[in-house]
């Protein structure tokens, strides 16, 4: 009889260990989950002779941003040449492009396949401030 409620008493201690341990861990877990502090700065653009739109985009220094760009009328072709991108735009096709604007400063953008006569006018501009 001893010995059964000793190891009753130990089952219980063990259960609510166990039981304390899980939900340790699950506040833990809650604490690391990402909490929304990485947010993500969604911009849709429409590329189409000879414009971007919009032309110019205001993002803050750190952000990630992504960008979610539309040919509408043939191939264009985006590039950002200080974070590195170059992207082609098959035409109807949204092309995301994610990074961060981990510098500050005014960046043109263009684009990179040949459109047209107003293809070297078709530039924009991404500006972290
Ligand atoms: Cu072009």
């Amino acid at each position: 009889m001893a010995a059964i409620q000793k190891y009753l008493v130990r089952l219980t201690a063990t259960v609510a260990i166990a039981v304390l341990f899980a939900a340790g861990a699950a506040v833990l877990l809650a604490q690391n989950e990402p909490t929304g502090a990485e947010q993500v700065r969604e911009i849709t653009m429409t590329a189409k002779k000879y414009e971007f739109s919009p032309r110019e985009i205001r993002v803050h220094p750190g952000e990630t941003i992504r960008l979610v760009i539309t040919a509408l009328d043939r191939k264009h072709g985006f590039k950002l040449e200080a974070f590195g991108i170059e992207r082609e735009l098959p035409k109807g096709e949204a092309v995301t492009i994610e990074f961060k604007a981990d510098q500050a400063g005014a960046f043109p953008f263009k684009c990179s396949k040949f459109c047209g006569f107003g293809h070297g006018k078709m530039k924009g501009e991404l500006i972290v401030e």
